[in-house]
């Protein structure tokens, strides 16, 4: 089953979008990718009148859906067809975990941004708080390196949306950290965007 008319507004190379066009291949669903200004598109009357806030990814669906978060984006774009569901978990317990480390890897989140901010110019640099945010990514990922010490993927034997939104939401994070011990999470990562 392939869902026409469903669009993703976003800009180019946002990492936060590539959860939901990952789900959708996995899906195999469409995405549209509409014509999008940021700062514009997002301010825009239409936009605002659609959406709850002016953030991005954001999704409309054939139906008048409007969803953001780009987690529940790509949790939606699963739940469309039978092969994308089977990233959600079969068992209440699967999907508890599933939860569990999606819940985890927000915690990574704010850490990665702390650090990553000020050098994309996002953020006024602070040496205490970007000091604090490697603190928390390194907790963080310590976390996820104990989990992948004996596992190849978060829950279970193949992928799921846990994996997808670890392997996003750490993107920028192994593409411009030079670590002097990569994380074993790397592998992880490696193998998460290898195969989408
Ligand atoms: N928690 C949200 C964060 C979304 C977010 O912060 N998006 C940024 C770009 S990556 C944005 O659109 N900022 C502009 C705005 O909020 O107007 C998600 O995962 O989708």
């Amino acid at each position: 089953m392939r869902r026409l008319g469903q669009k993703l507004y976003t800009y180019p190379g946002n990492p936060r979008a590539f959860k939901s066009l990952i789900a959708a291949k996995y899906a195999g669903v469409e995405l549209e990718l509409p014509a999008f200004n940021m700062g514009v598109t997002n301010q825009s009357e239409e936009f605002k009148k659609n959406f709850a806030n002016t953030a991005v990814p954001a999704f409309q669906g054939a139906k008048g859906e409007f969803i953001q978060e780009s987690n529940a984006i790509a949790r939606y774009v699963l739940s469309q067809t039978a092969a994308g569901a089977k990233l959600l978990g079969y068992t209440p317990l699967e999907q508890a975990l599933i939860a569990q480390f999606i819940e985890m890897i927000g915690a990574l989140e704010a850490g990665i941004s702390g650090w990553l901010y000020p050098i994309l110019g996002y953020r006024t640099f602070d040496a205490a708080a970007t000091e604090e945010a490697k603190k928390t990514v390194q907790k963080w990922l310590g976390t996820f390196d104990k989990v992948l010490l004996e596992r190849t993927y978060l829950v279970g034997e193949s992928v799921t949306l846990a994996d997808i939104i670890f392997a996003c939401t750490t993107l920028n994070a192994f593409k411009m950290v030079r670590w002097h011990k990569p994380p074993r999470t790397c592998a992880c990562v490696r193998a998460c965007v290898s195969v989408c």
